[in-house]
């Protein structure tokens, strides 16, 4: 199977809320400020295991969950962060919202981190509220909400080798014959309609082995089945070309699949080639052998002869491959180790709609944002917000729009009576 799936949900730890308090002296009714911020919401990341070799854990498990960061303390005490959770995954998962056509990110280092959901900022509590113009400010901040979403992950399996042939060609055979991989054969064209996958040994060298549907003419258009599963060998390293011994025109097949593999991608037209002809055990092909093989000769090119019926000749193929493979470096991966979660969000835009109920709602991510970790119950912490809505032209837009006393407004969950 090329695919592995799972669906899980992820929630990553509020922040803790900051603390209201102020020093106690004698004699003293209200000493300094002294009001400990809270701590961090623990953050969820993925991170790629090469240990693992299946999303087969998240059959059981589904829901990940990072503490809350605590809540602020007097004497200025921080409130413990909360601790980060990782899910382990094996590499070349791709991560992304479900629903979401664009990837979050993929997983294809060993110890490689994803951020899927960032812990909630801690709220800031009084101490630092304080200033010359304000020494006993009766507010702290409540703590960011963390962040939830329901990710889809998909493990895509990157074979070293990609058999490529025209249909009847005898790949299915072919990766039969070289490993545990039992796929369909038959004697028409198109039997494979899904791709297989099969990890063939040579000399104690392992290689994971793509075999996938008959390329044909037109392949790259969408004709035949060959198309949809192109993308699955990009990744590949080699392609071990498969020619049909018993077809007319072995090297005119071998043309046309090059030119097909050139129509869909450069990357896939420069990737590394062995070329096989297959089917040596039927009569006549041992000639076609001598005769293709000149051919190929003078345009600088090697092709084995096998029969994947009998075996002749696939030890001194796979041998080969794994030779050439040995050769080439692995695949060099370029993505940063911490892909971030969205773009920065952004912040100082909003926007104000009129509701359908007469009342008014300012969206913007920063502004809900502050609404959120308000401490609604403290005049201060009205006041804070209210100077925060008029400094960001807020309240004046609210007003241009029509707002009166009286009148709800409503940012996020909250909810105001405007005054
Ligand atoms: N005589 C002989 N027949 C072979 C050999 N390899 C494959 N065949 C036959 O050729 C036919 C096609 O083989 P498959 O392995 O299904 O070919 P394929 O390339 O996977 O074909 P598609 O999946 O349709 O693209 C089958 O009838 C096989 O038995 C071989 O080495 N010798
Ligand atoms: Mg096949």
């Amino acid at each position: 199977m090329f695919f592995d799936e799972a669906t899980i949900s992820v929630r990553s730890g509020n922040g803790g809320a900051g603390c209201l308090s102020f020093r106690r002296e004698k004699y003293v009714p209200y000493g300094g400020p002294d009001g400990g911020n809270g701590g961090r919401g623990g953050s969820i990341y993925l991170r790629g295991n090469a240990r693992l070799n299946t999303l087969i854990a998240f059959a059981r498990t589904k829901r990940f969950a990072a503490s809350d960061g605590s809540a602020g303390l007097g004497q200025r005490k921080q409130g413990a962060d909360g601790d980060d959770l990782y899910i382990d995954v094996p590499l070349g998962t791709v991560a992304a919202e479900v629903d979401s056509p664009t990837p979050l990110g993929e997983l294809l280092q060993d110890g490689q981190l994803l951020l899927v959901a960032k812990g909630g900022r801690g709220g800031r509590g009084n101490a630092v509220f304080k200033s010359s113009t304000r020494q006993t400010p009766k507010f702290a901040e409540r703590g960011e909400p963390g962040e939830e979403l329901v990710l889809r992950l998909e493990l895509r399996l990157v074979a070293d080798v990609g058999l490529v042939g025209k249909p009847n060609a005898g790949k299915s055979s072919l990766l039969a014959r070289i490993s545990a991989a039992r796929p369909k054969i038959a004697d028409y064209p198109f039997t494979t309609l899904e791709p297989n996958l099969g990890v063939a040994t040579i000399d104690e060298r392992a290689m994971v082995v793509a075999d996938i549907p008959g390329l044909i003419e037109g392949s790259h258009t969408g004709a035949g089945l060959g198309i949809k599963f192109l993308r699955h060998i990009e990744r590949t390293r080699l392609l071990v070309h498969l020619l049909d011994g018993a077809s007319a025109d072995p090297l005119g097949d071998y043309a046309a699949i090059n030119e097909e593999l050139r129509l869909h991608s450069a990357a896939l037209a420069e990737k590394p080639q062995i070329v096989a002809l297959n089917k040596l055990d039927l009569t006549g092909v041992r000639e076609t052998y001598t005769r293709i093989k000149a051919t190929l000769k003078k345009r600088g090119l090697s092709v084995y002869a096998i029969s994947a019926v009998t075996g002749e000749g696939v030890t001194e193929l796979l041998r080969a491959v794994a030779d050439r493979l040995e050769e080439m470096p692995r695949e060099v991966v370029t993505e940063q180790i911490l892909i971030p979660l969205k773009p920065e969000r952004e912040s100082k835009t909003f926007e104000v709609v009129q509701e359908g109920d007469g009342g008014y709602r300012v969206i913007g991510e920063e502004i809900e944002r502050l609404a959120a970790m308000t401490d609604w119950s403290s005049d201060e912490g009205m006041e804070r917000f209210e100077r925060i809505m008029n400094a960001r032209g807020i309240s004046a837009s609210l007003e241009e729009a029509g707002v009166q006393f009286g009148d709800i407004v409503r940012l996020g969950a909250i909810e105001l009576e405007w005054r």
